[in-house]
């Protein structure tokens, strides 16, 4: 579990908040996962939204907070809860009613949930290529001064090892322009390979990590969602797991916190179009035959 210690928080305020507090972005996927498994949980919180397309996530305050200056957080009694696995884990065994961790298979969960956030950065390389306004996407070299500059750059009193990995993303993300063809297609062919393994899973099972729903099914339906939105072929490529994207995606829960605004549903669609005309849509870079 991450619970940031006393000496690593710098906005001392958020160590008053009673109750649980969520900081998070409505389109965040890490944020939605959380939100979803309050929602399952129905746990009562207090938003706290923190508007990654204004960089806020890179201002003092929220570094003062996360030193990662990454969402969500989750604060409770005080507490100080970062790295949206952890924090759905301790959710879980805060709030026990449904139980999406069954007992004794903690380490297991922790251990796929590990291996899920693996994929993010290749997530985030397909939002960036594919999801995010021109105008929004990337760090100018002021915010990323503020990244350097701000937080206690400490997690649980050591220095943190991942505000490097973050800078150098972003460092070449600069450098080249965006995200390049090349990560495009490996981002998608290791979605392809993951989806794949997940597939034969659901062949045997009804959820994830069993026959019951469980944090599992939380972290990949929120993976799943994101990539229709770049318009990974999902049905085509792997039915019986669009099948049980289907089934979450009818529950109240899920659909509420994964809504995409119409503004950006017609914005993707002026997208697609185009990228396709350039032959440099998701399914032409990977080379997928669908
Ligand atoms: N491993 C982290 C990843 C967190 C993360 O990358 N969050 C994204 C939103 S889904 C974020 O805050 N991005 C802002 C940025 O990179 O500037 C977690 O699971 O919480």
């Amino acid at each position: 579990m991450v619970q940031l210690i006393d000496a690593d928080v710098q906005t001392r305020e958020v160590l008053n908040w009673a109750g649980i507090h969520l900081l998070h972005y409505t389109t965040s996927s890490c944020s939605q996962k959380t939100r979803i498994v309050l929602n399952m949980k129905s746990v009562n919180w207090e938003s706290h939204i923190v508007d990654i397309s204004k960089k806020q996530n890179n201002d003092e305050w929220f570094l003062g907070i996360n030193p990662r200056g990454l969402l969500p957080v989750l604060i409770h009694d005080g507490v100080v809860h970062i790295e949206s696995d952890d924090i759905v884990m301790y959710l879980d065994q805060q709030y026990p009613q449904p139980k999406l961790v069954p007992a004794g298979r903690e380490n297991e969960m922790m251990r796929l949930l590990k291996h899920e956030d693996s994929l993010h950065v290749d997530l985030r390389n397909l939002t960036m290529r594919y999801l995010i306004p021109a105008d929004v996407v990337g760090k100018s070299s002021e915010v990323l001064a503020k990244y350097r500059k701000y937080g206690s750059g400490t997690v649980l009193g050591e220095s943190d090892t991942r505000r490097p990995i973050e800078l150098d993303y972003w460092e070449r993300f600069n450098a080249n322009g965006g995200v390049t063809d090349d990560e495009v297609r490996e981002s998608s062919l290791r979605f392809r390979e993951e989806f794949n393994a997940l597939e034969k899973i659901l062949l045997k099972q009804n959820f994830l990590f069993g026959d019951l729903i469980s944090l599992l099914d939380v972290a990949w339906f929120v993976y799943v969602t994101r990539m229709k939105l770049v318009s990974y072929p999902v049905k085509k490529l792997h039915p019986r797991l669009d099948a049980w994207y289907m089934d979450l995606k009818n529950r109240a829960e899920f659909a509420e916190e994964t809504i995409v605004p119409k503004h950006l549903q017609v914005q993707l669609a002026d997208r697609r179009v185009r990228d396709t005309s350039n032959g440099k849509s998701l399914i032409q870079l990977a080379g997928f035959h669908v």
